[in-house]
């Protein structure tokens, strides 16, 4: 990231930036996988314990994907990427690609993602696009069974921690989309922001959340349509 002082940008997005793509958000209403809450199947014991259930999850979701295109939120957020005149970060909690493919670059999964896999036996990781089971060999060290979602669970450490801390550390305006603010670290990423000196900290939600007291702006409604309006504002701003 390079780019003028006092210009430091950094994005964290969440469900609901997916959801008028068709991806179900985890919460409120049709937040069920299943019938299950996530918290019961994002976690290392569930996968220890029902392996093929947990694997089901994943294999459904990432089949989903084939079926959703980005839509007019992720593209603005790649128009303020390519046209912000200072540093710029989208960190997303969400395991879909469809930042990456509305051409999102200065991105980073916190939460992992759905089209990789990791070898617990070899610690390699794989883009993966097909269904997963608890009999798949690792492509490379053609061991059987150690396959599991490149996906952060409940109780393990989120992924680009270092990187999102610099950034920061040093961010002027924080963008908040779509997220319900209950799943930490990342929900508390507006306060650490403004303990660190940012003063201009923007919510988009079509509803309130827990930490909306955290942000300086609120703008209430669907991200395809807030996103856009707040990025041409931000350009014209600039
Ligand atoms: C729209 C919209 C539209 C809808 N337009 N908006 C007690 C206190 C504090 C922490 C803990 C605690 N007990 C346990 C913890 C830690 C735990 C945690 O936070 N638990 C909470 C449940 C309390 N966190 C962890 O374990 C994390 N690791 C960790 O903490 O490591 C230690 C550590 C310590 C110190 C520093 C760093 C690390 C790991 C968390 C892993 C989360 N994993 C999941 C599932 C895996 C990914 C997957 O399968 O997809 O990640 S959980 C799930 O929630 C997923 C999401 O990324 C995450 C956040 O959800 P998100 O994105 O906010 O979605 P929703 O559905 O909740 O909300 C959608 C929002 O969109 C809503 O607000 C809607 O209104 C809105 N919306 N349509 C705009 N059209």
């Amino acid at each position: 990231m390079g780019g003028p002082s006092g210009k430091n940008l950094v994005v964290l997005s969440g469900a609901g930036l997916s959801a008028e793509s068709g991806v179900a958000t985890f919460r409120g209403q049709g937040g069920l996988w299943e019938g299950q809450r996530i918290e019961e199947v994002a976690t290392p014991g569930a996968f220890h314990r029902t392996p093929e259930r947990v694997h089901r999850f994943y294999n459904l979701r990432r089949a989903a994907l084939r079926t959703v295109q980005p839509n007019a939120a992720h593209a603005a957020l790649v128009r303020l990427e390519r046209e912000w005149p200072g540093r710029f970060l989208h960190v997303t909690q969400n395991v879909d690609d469809l930042n990456e493919r509305a051409g999102a670059r200065q991105l980073v999964h916190m939460h992992g993602q759905l089209l990789e896999i990791r070898c617990t036996a070899c610690d390699g990781i794989w883009s993966w696009d097909r269904d997963v089971d608890t009999r798949t060999p690792c492509p490379g060290c053609r061991r059987a069974g150690g396959l599991r979602p490149h996906i952060v669970w409940f109780g393990e450490m989120p992924m680009h921690l270092d990187r999102i801390m610099t950034a920061l550390a040093r961010v002027d305006l924080f963008l908040c989309v779509g997220t319900s603010g209950v799943v930490y670290p990342a929900a508390g990423f507006a306060l650490m922001a403004a303990e660190n000196g940012c003063r201009r900290l923007i919510e988009v939600n079509v509803e309130a959340t827990g930490i909306s007291g955290d942000f300086t702006e609120r703008r209430h409604g669907p991200a395809s349509v807030e996103v856009p309006r707040l990025v041409n504002e931000l350009l014209e701003q600039r």
